[in-house]
């Protein structure tokens, strides 16, 4: 019997990835699936990006870019399945039942769903608010133990286990209560030029985030151009948000520790700062820009690994809904 732990994530592909993405998600995902302890599902989350109206062709184009950058980032296929969640019907299916065991009250709590709002104002749609309990089936369709995402997927993690709980409670034992995994560096990147918002990929700004197909040049002017303070020690500290981030962006990509990073800068000013930054992120981006290049060179082998990835997850994902259906009293077809 297979003991590995389970890991389900997921992205939308809702616009080009921030580094903000990489280093808090998909960079994760990597490591978890090297190392081979644990059984993983990787999933492009379209259902939930039209939560927000989009563009069709441009939509099309988003979710093909975000798969090859899924598999240049270095995830493998051959060991996990990668699928579009629009493959897998079951997700709109656990959604609903789902949908109808969560209460107004905790739904209408979510932060993601205020700035959601404030963005879309006049151009508020049901899915928006609904999208948690989707969400939430998204994990629990898999039995996952575990779910790899950044700092700002928090609240959506403990609804995920209060409708686990709650479920299991009303009808007996079916959900596994999953946990988050969230990364000690890099779970928060903060915007370049508002060091007090996370980088976003929907900011009006573009010197605000670094995109992960970004040209060297723009990378070096976006960090060049990154707010930090008056002052010019390469440190951690209070009105040093701006100078942190940077650090813990470094860190991120280069491995190193913030103590090995302020002592590697110490005494040097911003400007030398700043260029090893970017060259370092510059130096992370590159492989991954030229695998995509190849990667988006053969569509074909992009549609292999996700219409394979669909069939795989499927399978596992109908198991629990099947379950689910027979414990509400559905009659079975
Ligand atoms: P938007 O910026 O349009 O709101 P998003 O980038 O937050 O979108 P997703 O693409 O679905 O939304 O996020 C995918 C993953 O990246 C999630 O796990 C999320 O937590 C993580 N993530 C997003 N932004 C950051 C960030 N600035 N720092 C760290 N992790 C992030
Ligand atoms: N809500 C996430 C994307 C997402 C997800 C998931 C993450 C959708 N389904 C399941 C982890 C597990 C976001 O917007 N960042």
């Amino acid at each position: 019997m297979d003991e590995k732990k389970r890991i389900l994530s997921g992205i939308q592909p809702s616009g080009a990835l921030t580094l903000g993405n990489y280093v808090g998600a998909l960079r994760n995902w990597v490591e978890l699936q090297k190392s081979d302890e644990y059984d993983c599902y990787f999933m492009l989350a379209d259902m939930h990006t039209i939560t927000v109206r989009q563009l069709a062709k441009d939509f099309r184009k988003n979710a093909i870019d975000l798969l090859a950058l899924f598999l240049a980032c270095g995830l493998d296929p051959e060991k996990s399945p990668i699928f579009f969640q629009s493959h897998v019907p079951a997700h709109a299916q656990l959604g609903w039942v789902l949908t109808c065991n969560t209460y107004m009250g905790e739904i209408s709590r979510m932060s993601q769903l205020k700035d959601k709002s404030q963005k879309h104002e006049g151009n508020i749609y049901a899915g928006l608010f609904t999208y948690p309990s989707l969400m939430a089936a998204d994990i629990l369709l898999y039995q996952a133990d575990l779910v790899p995402v950044g700092a700002d997927q928090n609240q959506h993690l403990e609804l995920t286990r209060d409708l686990a709980n709650r479920f299991n409670n009303a009808y007996s034992e079916t959900f596994k209560v999953p946990e988050g995994y969230i990364p000690k560096i890099g779970a928060r990147v903060m915007s370049l030029q508002d060091p007090t918002q996370k980088m976003s990929k929907s900011d009006p700004n573009e010197n605000s985030y670094i995109l992960m197909l970004d040209s060297p040049d723009a990378v070096v002017r976006k960090i060049k151009r990154a707010v930090t303070d008056s002052g010019s020690e390469v440190k951690r500290g209070e009105g040093k948000e701006g100078v942190e981030n940077l650090m813990s962006i470094y860190c991120a990509v280069s491995g190193k520790t913030m103590e090995e990073t302020e002592a590697e800068f110490l005494g040097k000013g911003y400007g030398d700062f700043k260029t090893a930054v970017a060259e370092a992120v510059v130096e992370t981006l590159k492989p991954i820009q030229a695998r995509y290049n190849e990667l988006m060179a053969n569509k074909d082998y992009l549609e292999q690994v996700y219409r394979n990835g669909a069939e795989v997850a499927s399978r596992t994902a109908m198991k629990t809904l099947s379950k689910v259906y027979r414990k509400v009293g559905f009659i079975q077809p």
